[in-house]
């Protein structure tokens, strides 16, 4: 189990990404009605800061405490989260249903149908579902609407048969949510001897498709019977002794399996997956002549491991290998020559290296960050600001960055086992210089650079942005490399080993930026940056003291990416990160 979310389970579960949900739902269904645009992004800004806080919001409430001040929540909307831990639900939702069948906020999933179609669509043929679009499109009606006509009616065809095509996945933060509380609910079942949530969640995988639960019970029944009658299940799609699978509220699918102690080790390997490995696995096992399934490893008859998965993997002759590192990229070849890296743990973190604060678009002070990091084990963070160009985040000029500096270097008199590095988020800009003059970079201890607009620049243009701007003489590191956003806007195209190579050529680092919809580096892309020799700088990009709790999560990506301890820069202490933050080439 991943260190995440613990919830409260005993009473009705409400996680943050439930409360994200209803946030989402009402600024869907206000817009589909045309209301006013700030009171629909208030919702929508809430959502996101809900639905993947590093605190359960549900336990704070239960615990009677203070809710946090959160981005865009004010008194208004911290109401209505009390509301919805307390009851489940919420009065507004409530109300637009009464006038909106909530279905109709799937119209708004198929591409091509902003909140405004989905509005005519459904007051001039009363079209609710995506079902009632389909015939009505099929039926050549759509094209008949002011503003549509033939080729958007085919558009919306075309993306009704694409659909299902690419099935919904959770984030694994929010999943993780779901998971950690369904875990508990069964460990604490009559006869239950062990929970594991195992498949992609176990790997740690940026999405997770569906949870599945292995459990080792000698009886089924009871088991079963307590998880299809968990509050949080929607659907039972099947109920078996041995199997069963259920869809949540939510929308997420659980399936279940039960196996008898014995058989835990192997049915522990074999769901965890990833399929590529079980199959490459089974191979091994194949020319010793032995059997490899979810019950054991059979000799013949005889079983002859499979109680632990340490039994299974050494009836194959190799050594564990961590869940993170299974998805046949190598793991299994490193694992026999004895060349399996000791992946990083979260404990192995001595500080941070981007930051925000309350200057730009941080919810707390510099000071309140501080506190937060070191509440957090570390014992060093860098403030590392937007530059001027991001003005929606009130970004930096160099007069109020050299303030900052000087309030820095006055708080660092102060503080006692945390230091405050300085530095700067300078935006990249789109022929890849830096958005600050050299002179001001040059009075900070690291200057982190990053891509926050250009996005859709060719190959060649975008490597070449990348490249220059790594060239500077003052760059550190490179923030979420990609630029993607897990689920909302691709990579950008860049050639990321030649950039890789710049960074190692010029003694700069790569960012694994830890934010749930970031990611960034990807798995492959930090076993890239380990292959090429450049350390990676685990970062959680924290706008605010809550979002320090990713660090545990985002290292499992760092897992994922084969990283070490060592692989990674702000491993090190301080005393021996200084030196490395010095550029070796002017
Ligand atoms: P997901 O749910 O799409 O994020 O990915 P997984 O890896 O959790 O995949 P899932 O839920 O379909 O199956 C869970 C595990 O069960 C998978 O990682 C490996 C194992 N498994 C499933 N189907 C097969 C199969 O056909 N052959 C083998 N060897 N293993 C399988
Ligand atoms: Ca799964
Ligand atoms: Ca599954």
């Amino acid at each position: 189990m991943p260190p995440g979310l613990r919830t409260n389970v005993d009473g009705m579960p409400v996680h943050n990404a439930d409360i994200g949900a209803i946030f989402e739902e009402i600024a869907d269904l206000l817009e589909i009605r045309g209301e006013n645009p700030f009171r629909v992004r208030a919702y929508r800004n809430a959502a996101r800061s809900v639905a993947e806080l590093g605190r359960d919001l549900k336990t704070l409430i239960d615990e009677g405490r203070e809710l946090p001040k959160l981005p865009g929540i004010g008194t208004d909307l911290a109401g209505k989260i009390r509301e919805i831990c307390e009851s489940g639900t919420c009065k507004l939702l409530e109300q637009l249903h009464r006038q909106m069948p909530p279905a109709i906020t799937e119209l708004l999933k198929i591409p091509g149908l902003g909140p405004k179609r989905v509005k005519l669509l459904h007051d001039k043929l009363k079209i609710k579902t995506v079902e009632e679009l389909k015939r009505a499109a099929g039926a050549g009606r759509i094209r008949e609407i002011a503003g549509f006509g033939t080729k958007t009616e085919a558009s919306i065809l075309q993306a009704l048969r694409e659909r299902g095509a690419s099935p919904e996945r959770y984030k694994l933060t929010v999943a993780a949510q779901y998971a950690e509380a369904l875990e508990s609910y069964l460990a604490k079942t009559p006869g239950v001897q062990k929970v594991t949530v195992c498949g992609s969640f176990r790997r740690m995988r940026e999405t997770v498709g569906d949870l599945d639960i292995l459990v080792a019970a000698r009886k089924g029944g009871a088991v079963m019977e307590r998880f299809t009658r968990y509050d949080e299940v929607k659907t039972v799609l099947a109920h078996g002794e041995t199997r069963s699978s259920v869809r949540l509220k939510s929308g997420l699918q659980v399936d279940l399996r039960l196996v008898p102690t014995e058989s835990y080790g192997a049915a522990l390997h074999y769901f965890t997956g990833s399929k590529a490995h079980n199959i490459a696995v089974r191979r091994l096992a194949q020319a010793r002549d032995l059997k490899l399934n979810e019950y054991g490893v059979f000799r013949g008859k005889k079983r002859i491991a499979g109680e632990t998965e340490e039994s299974v993997f050494a009836a194959v002759k190799l050594p564990f290998i961590p869940p993170e590192l299974r998805e046949d990229r190598g793991e299994i070849e490193a694992a026999r020559a004895e060349r399996l890296p000791r992946l990083v743990e979260p404990d192995d973190l001595k500080g941070d290296l981007h930051v925000h604060t309350k200057a730009t678009d941080g919810r707390h002070t510099l000071r309140e960050m501080a506190a937060g990091a070191k509440a957090a084990g570390l014992s060093y963070l860098a403030v590392t600001e937007h530059s001027r160009r991001l003005t929606v985040a009130r970004g930096l000029d160099p007069v109020r960055l050299l303030k900052q500096i000087d309030e820095i270097d006055q708080l660092n008199g102060e503080l006692k086992g945390i230091t405050v590095l300085k530095g700067i988020e300078v935006d990249i800009l789109e022929n890849g210089s830096l958005d600050l003059p050299d002179s001001v970079l040059s009075r900070l201890d690291l200057v982190v650079g990053a891509v926050h607009s250009a996005f859709g620049l060719s190959r060649s243009k975008q490597t070449a942005r990348l490249m220059r701007a790594i060239d500077n003489r003052y760059f550190t590191l490179l923030a979420h490399p990609s630029a993607r956003l897990i689920g909302e806007r691709e990579a950008i195209d860049a050639d990321m080993l030649r950039v890789t190579r710049a960074a190692k050529k010029r003694g700069c680092f790569l960012e694994l930026n830890v934010q749930p919809d970031r990611l960034d580096l990807t798995d492959v892309n930090c076993q890239m940056a380990r292959e090429e020799g450049v350390l990676v700088a685990v970062n959680s990009d924290a706008h605010s003291t809550y979002d320090f709790a990713h660090l545990r999560l985002g290292i499992g990506q760092a897992r994922r990416g084969w990283l070490a301890a060592d692989d990674i820069l702000n491993t090190r202490t301080l005393a021996r990160l200084r030196p490395l933050l010095k550029r070796t080439m002017g």
